[in-house]
């Protein structure tokens, strides 16, 4: 018989979301009528703007004719489309042929992680996004699971608290090789300044680390003065990889478009630049980002996508403060939500779990519990600020009912 991959049965439960999925659908069974909402996973809600719905209906409209039909793409992905995240995104910062389209953020976040392969050891801010823990054991990155270690052995876990700012203390990433490290963060909601990441960046060069910046949230940062990206501040270039998306901005979550920003001054320890390998590994195991989808990316980065896209931040930012406004009336004790779409609450001395399952079955509001982003998520849970405006009053006139 085939052998089980040992990498991937050291994995300690299910995926985190489906796992919250399933204890909603619990409480379905119990009560096939229960009007619930979800503030759960981070998923978009509201229909794509015009314009940009304009360029994936014109594109797939193309397909269906002699003059408008393209096969596989350009390995890197469409170039008119890295030209104007080049331009407009990254204003020259980084080259076109230094970025990488693909398929959302989640799929690059694994094909990085075989990039560096099983020996590379990874540290993360904890709480964090779970891909980059649970990719790292499938690549077998990692030990076991230890209750001990409140985590898996061989990651450095770096506590992001209130107490410090959500800006670790980095010593203990001392030996890692790949910082993972995502502004606005998830699930916390703090942004980074330029001088913590700068910081990071000095951090990463004396150790000979590679810093992997996830900055999906990116366009939710709302304040002036704040770095959107992280090749905004000076040296970044040879010591981080950027990986970005269009699902929050552009509500592309299903719709799947995505990038990677990979420096030619990225070296290996053997001077192999690490764009050469990049490029390989995608070129060999991905086919391209859908072409009907790359033009709807296209649409959005010109003047009037990156317009709307900012109507579509700015719609669902107003939910955050309206989500954070009501858990602040009712004495919770809230982080983020004015620079991120997620609220980080806490739980009021209660278990991550145990605070989930009440606002579930009290409340019939899904959040997501803390505990699920690592060891010092406990004491939390996250509240998204994606939904329709009358679902995300209701969620919280019910938490008003319940905890008022
Ligand atoms: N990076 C971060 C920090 C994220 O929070 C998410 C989505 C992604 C990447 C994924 O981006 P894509 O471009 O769409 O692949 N996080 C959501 C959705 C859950 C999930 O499993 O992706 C969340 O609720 O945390």
């Amino acid at each position: 018989m085939v052998q089980r991959n040992k990498n991937i049965a050291r994995l300690k439960a299910g995926y985190l979301f489906p796992e919250i999925t399933r204890r909603k659908n619990a409480l379905l069974a119990k009560e096939p009528g229960a009007r619930i909402i979800s503030l759960g996973v981070g998923n978009t809600t509201e229909p794509i703007t015009p314009h940009i719905t304009e360029g994936l209906v014109a594109a797939a409209r193309g397909l269906g004719t002699k003059e408008g039909y393209s096969g596989y793409g350009e390995e890197q992905g469409l170039t008119a489309l890295r030209e104007r995240i080049a331009e407009r995104y990254y204003n020259g910062r980084v080259g076109p042929e230094e970025i990488f389209i693909s398929d959302g953020a989640k799929c690059d976040i694994g094909r990085l992680q075989i990039l560096f392969g099983p020996g590379a050891r990874i540290a993360v801010q904890d709480p964090s996004y779970p891909v980059y823990v649970d990719g790292a054991v499938i690549t077998g990155m990692t030990g076991g699971y230890s209750e001990e270690h409140g985590g898996f052995e061989g990651i450095t876990y770096l506590a992001c608290t209130p107490e410090n700012g959500f800006f670790p203390d980095l010593e203990p990433a001392r030996n890692a090789d790949l910082l993972y490290f995502c502004s606005p963060n998830n699930p916390t909601g703090a942004v980074s300044t330029f001088a913590e990441l700068k910081r990071l960046i000095d951090f990463a060069k004396a150790h000979r680390a590679v810093i992997l910046f996830d900055a999906a949230y990116a366009m939710y940062i709302q304040e002036a003065g704040l770095p959107r990206t992280i090749y905004e501040i000076e040296g970044s270039r040879d010591v981080v990889i950027e990986m970005n998306s269009f699902s929050k901005p552009a509500g592309f979550t299903g719709v799947r478009l995505g990038w990677t920003a990979v420096p030619k001054d990225l070296l290996f320890e053997d001077g192999t630049p690490m764009i050469r390998d990049w490029h390989r590994l995608s070129t060999t195991l991905f086919n391209g980002a859908s072409n009907i989808v790359q033009q709807g990316g296209l649409a959005a980065f010109d003047d009037e996508g990156l317009q709307e896209m900012e109507r579509t931040v700015a719609f669902y930012m107003e939910n955050a403060a309206i989500i954070k406004a009501g858990l602040d009336d009712l004495g919770f004790e809230t982080f983020g939500g004015t620079n991120a779409p997620y609220i980080w609450t806490r739980t009021k001395g209660k278990s991550s779990w145990d605070a989930f399952e009440e606002v579930l079955y009290k409340a019939r509001v899904v959040t997501t519990p803390g505990l699920g982003f690592g060891p010092s998520g406990e004491g939390f849970i996250r509240f998204g600020a994606f939904g329709h405006r009358g679902d995300i009053e209701e969620a919280v006139a019910r938490l008003r009912k319940v905890f008022g």
